[in-house]
């Protein structure tokens, strides 16, 4: 039998309210409406004239029981565990870092821009008198986005809530090794209500399927985070194809900065922070830390222990700080940067090895007596890999950490809030953390100086990246100029 319905006609009650409703008034368990067990109902009674007003299910101790179990099942699927345990599947980063990083930080984002969505206006500009004019943010239309693997959640939702907020709609490609996640935010959005065709995902290579977004005629934007390698293909195919506006979010190797009055304890556990977070695959990993002369042999003592003390294995035990880097390739990628420090005469100063036999886990690595021009204090490792350097004044520190093509990220210590600010002030850098280090906030803005990209993500200015500017002009009473 179909479950009771609620039926009722305004007409017969007078006042201003007219109409029917008429609703399914079953059960409501596992999101849908359901007759009881046994079929009872209870009467309903219209308190203004005592008449019988309609039925709806009564639950029996069977009908509870499927309710509870229903409630049940819910809460211990818990999506958001079930999310962060198929991203470590993933990609091998730790759970606690699925957890409190890429599904809350994917929260977070998607509630912060959710937030904008009906904050998006332009504004009046004064002209003369005889015109009156303001501005619109239009959406620009189709948006391309595609997304690496280090923080496939984390890239994901720092793509879609900034554009969706601001009304485009959107064709997106999560890295070809980390898709799991994505796929199941989709199916997600559907079960949300998200209308057809406002959120499409689509997974395959690069070398393909994205391509084929930054070449599209008619994409309007593409949004890229990746390498600075992919960033200069996808800007030369939006020029080739129908000059798409493109947005680049790049790669990096940022500078920690150690003065000699910093708080050394924490400004250690920072920098290691810095560049094992992620297990070093982060845009903004703090690969190169310079340390004053004064500090630098207690700095790089206490920074061996730190890192010798961080657990290094299987990402879903709780106490492991370290997982297996995401892929084959990129293991051997490292491996062959390590390779190429020692070959160059750099000092292998901790690690440098697999870690265990199989899988593809690296040793935190520490080099020393890196020059300037070595491959190792150059390019993005993207791996456990450090170098540490002395310096010895502030000048030397702020040339030595500009001396690079990239400007994503750079961190200061020091308790000299002066010095702090005169030499952020001189960082060529998108972000500079004091006295902190990758710790990136969804209300400010992250992106990069120099080739570590073009435009910001996160924040009110990521609206910018999504939006049309239109003028729009009244006159109000000049005279036609012929
Ligand atoms: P990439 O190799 O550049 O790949 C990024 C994305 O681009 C992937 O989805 C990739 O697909 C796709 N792609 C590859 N070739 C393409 C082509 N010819 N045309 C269009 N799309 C193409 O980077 P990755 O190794 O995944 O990620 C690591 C890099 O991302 C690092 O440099 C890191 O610094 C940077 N990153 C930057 C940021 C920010 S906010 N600046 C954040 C995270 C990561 P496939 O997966 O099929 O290769």
């Amino acid at each position: 039998m179909a479950p009771p319905t609620f039926e009722f006609d305004f007409q017969t009650t007078g006042g201003n309210f007219t109409g029917k409703v008429a609703f399914s008034a079953g059960l409501f368990i596992n999101n849908e409406f359901v007759e009881s067990v046994e079929g009872s109902t209870v009467e309903l009674v219209n308190p203004t004239d005592g008449k019988p007003l309609g039925h709806v299910s009564a639950a029996t101790d069977k009908d509870i029981d499927i309710a509870v179990k229903a409630a049940r099942e819910a809460f211990e699927q818990r999506w958001g565990t079930k999310l962060a345990a198929l991203e470590s599947l993933n990609n091998g980063k730790t759970v606690f870092v699925s957890r409190f990083v890429d599904v809350q930080g994917f929260v977070n984002t998607l509630r912060y821009y959710a937030g904008w969505a009906d904050k998006i206006h332009g504004k009046t500009i004064e002209v003369n008198d005889a015109k009156f004019a303001y501005t619109r943010h239009e959406p620009i239309g189709v948006v391309g986005q595609i997304i690496p693997w280090n923080f496939p959640l984390g890239m994901f939702a720092w793509k879609i809530s900034p554009a969706l907020a601001t009304g485009n709609t959107i064709v997106i490609k999560p890295s070809e090794w980390t898709p799991l996640t994505a796929i199941r935010v989709a199916a997600l959005a559907k079960e949300a209500g998200f209308p057809k065709g406002v959120l499409n995902v689509v997974t395959g290579l690069g070398s393909v399927a994205g391509a084929a977004i930054s070449s599209h005629m008619d994409i309007d934007k593409v949004a890229f985070t990746g390498s600075t390698l992919v960033g200069r293909h996808i800007l030369k195919s939006a020029a080739a194809s129908n000059l798409k506006k493109v947005t680049l979010e790049l790669g990096g190797k940022s500078p920690s900065i150690i003065f000699d009055d910093a708080d050394l304890d924490k400004a250690v556990s920072w920098a290691a922070f810095g560049i094992v977070f992620n297990h070093g695959q982060t845009c903004s990993a703090g690969s190169r830390v310079y340390v004053h002369e004064k500090i630098y042999d207690e700095f790089l003592l206490k920074f061996t222990e730190k890192l010798k003390s961080l657990k290094v294995g299987n990402p879903f035990a709780p106490d492991t700080f370290q997982g297996p880097q995401a892929s084959e390739t990129q293991f051997k990628r490292i491996m062959g940067y390590i390779e190429s420090g020692k070959k160059d005469g750099a000092t292998l100063h901790l690690g440098g090895s697999q870690h265990g036999t199989e899988g593809f886990f690296i040793e935190p690595t520490i080099f020393t007596d890196v020059k300037p021009d070595m491959k190792i204090m150059r390019e993005e490792i993207f791996g456990p890999v450090v170098v540490v350097a002395k310096f010895s004044n502030d000048e030397e520190a702020v040339r030595l950490a500009n001396d690079t093509l990239y400007g994503l990220a750079a961190g200061i210590f020091t308790k000299d809030i002066s010095r702090a600010i005169d030499v952020s002030n001189k960082l060529k850098s998108g972000t500079v953390w004091i006295n902190e280090f990758n710790k990136v906030e969804v209300t400010l803005p992250f992106g990069g100086y120099k080739q570590s990209g073009i435009g910001r993500e996160l924040g009110e200015y990521a609206l910018q990246n999504y939006t049309e500017v239109k003028a729009v002009h009244i006159n109000l009473s000049a005279t036609p100029p012929i």
